[in-house]
């Protein structure tokens, strides 16, 4: 497991120390009370380059335990070898020296579950993945079929022509790192539902890379999209999705980004961003815990009119990649999204 500690304790002046020191001893307050004193391990289920997902996770907690001095996070990366994950976080909760275990995705909640029934004091804040019901762990997932929908309503527009490069075909593409729930039961359905709020006739083209890292895998699979008359490609695989947008770019082909703002990532082929604000969820629950108000046993969705899924729009990329009268169009869809005209609730699963 490759580590990266960072103490934030080291950083808090030494009188602050002496005082909360002394603070202890008088009130015969114990350290591991409360989160006055707290340990957080960060378990990154892949690596931190390359998925802007866990680039989020990484920053949003180290963001709150920068506010709240004496609060240590460490960084573990758990590789990509899925099989390994339950051993290396049975082995952070076995070691005992973590108040609190963050990690993130759709894979994760049901292993804590496993994990949880043998150390059942590990506390556990878990976000892009759903579990409710464990007094141990917290999920917070976003509402991916807002975020689905948003990235096929711009590929939808993109391939009837509001983007550079757009065929006579009216299909569409999504490269996902591999096959899961959250994938083939949200957001590709809700990709394609967004895309035929557009044109009912618009097809998806939907592959699997098999892993999150090998871009030559992910060009390989667009490229052979585009000679099947896809030209707009939306990519959810990770690292893989540097190879996916250099294939598209190659063909003039469009590239919709998903999880952060794209634009800068290829001018002109990136032509939509749908993004999630794991930051801000990272940030935010994880000062609750530090405040000692995560609610444990709750399961929590957030979308758009909560601010955690978007569309971002500013970019002078996007206005110079689509049609005034496209923009025009997302810029009604959001403002619908964020009325409640229209709502696209999750499953409650
Ligand atoms: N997304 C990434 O960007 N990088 C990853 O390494 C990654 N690994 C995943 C592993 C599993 C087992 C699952 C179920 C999903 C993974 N995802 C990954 C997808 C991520 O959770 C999320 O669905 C997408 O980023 C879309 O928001």
């Amino acid at each position: 497991m490759r580590e990266i500690s960072i103490d934030l304790f080291k950083g808090r002046s030494a009188l602050a120390a002496c005082a909360a020191a002394l603070a202890l001893f008088v009130l015969g307050g114990s350290p591991a009370a409360a989160a006055d004193k707290a340990s957080i391990a960060v378990f990154v289920p892949g690596v931190v380059s390359g998925s802007p997902i866990y680039e989020m996770l990484v920053s949003g907690v180290q963001k709150a335990a920068a506010e709240k001095p004496g609060t240590a996070v460490k960084v573990v990366e758990g590789g990509f070898n899925q099989a390994e994950w339950e051993t290396k976080l049975t082995s952070l909760a076995a070691a005992g020296s973590y108040d609190l275990i963050v990690s993130s995705n759709p894979a994760i909640p049901a292993l804590c579950e496993t994990v949880s029934r043998k150390f059942p004091k590990q506390r556990f804040l878990l976000l892009d993945g759903y579990l409710a019901g464990n007094k141990s762990i917290y999920t917070l997932r976003y509402n991916q079929r807002e975020q689905g929908y948003l990235a096929g309503f711009i590929a939808g527009l993109a391939t009837t022509g509001a983007a550079a490069g757009a065929n006579p075909a009216k299909r569409i593409g999504l490269v996902a790192g591999q096959e899961y729930p959250a994938m083939n039961g949200v957001i590709l359905p809700a990709y394609q539902e967004g895309a035929r709020a557009v044109d009912p006739a618009i097809e998806v083209d939907f592959r699997v890379v098999g892993n999150w890292y090998d871009a030559a895998k992910g060009a390989e699979l667009a490229s052979a999209m585009t000679r099947g008359g896809v030209d707009v490609v939306l990519a959810i695989s990770g690292g893989a999705n540097q190879g996916v947008v250099q294939a598209a770019a190659n063909a003039k082909a469009s590239v919709v980004w998903f999880d952060i703002d794209g634009y800068a990532v290829r001018p002109g082929t990136v032509v939509g961003s749908a993004v999630i604000r794991q930051d801000k969820g990272a940030y935010e629950q994880t000062r609750r815990y530090l405040a000692g108000t995560l609610p444990f046993g709750a399961a929590e969705t957030v979308g758009i009119r909560d601010g955690y899924v978007d569309f971002p729009t500013d970019s002078p990329h996007y206005a110079a990649a689509v049609t005034e009268q496209a923009r025009r169009r997302v810029a009604d869809l959001l403002s619908r999204l964020r009325s409640g005209a229209l709502s696209l609730p999750m499953d409650a699963k």
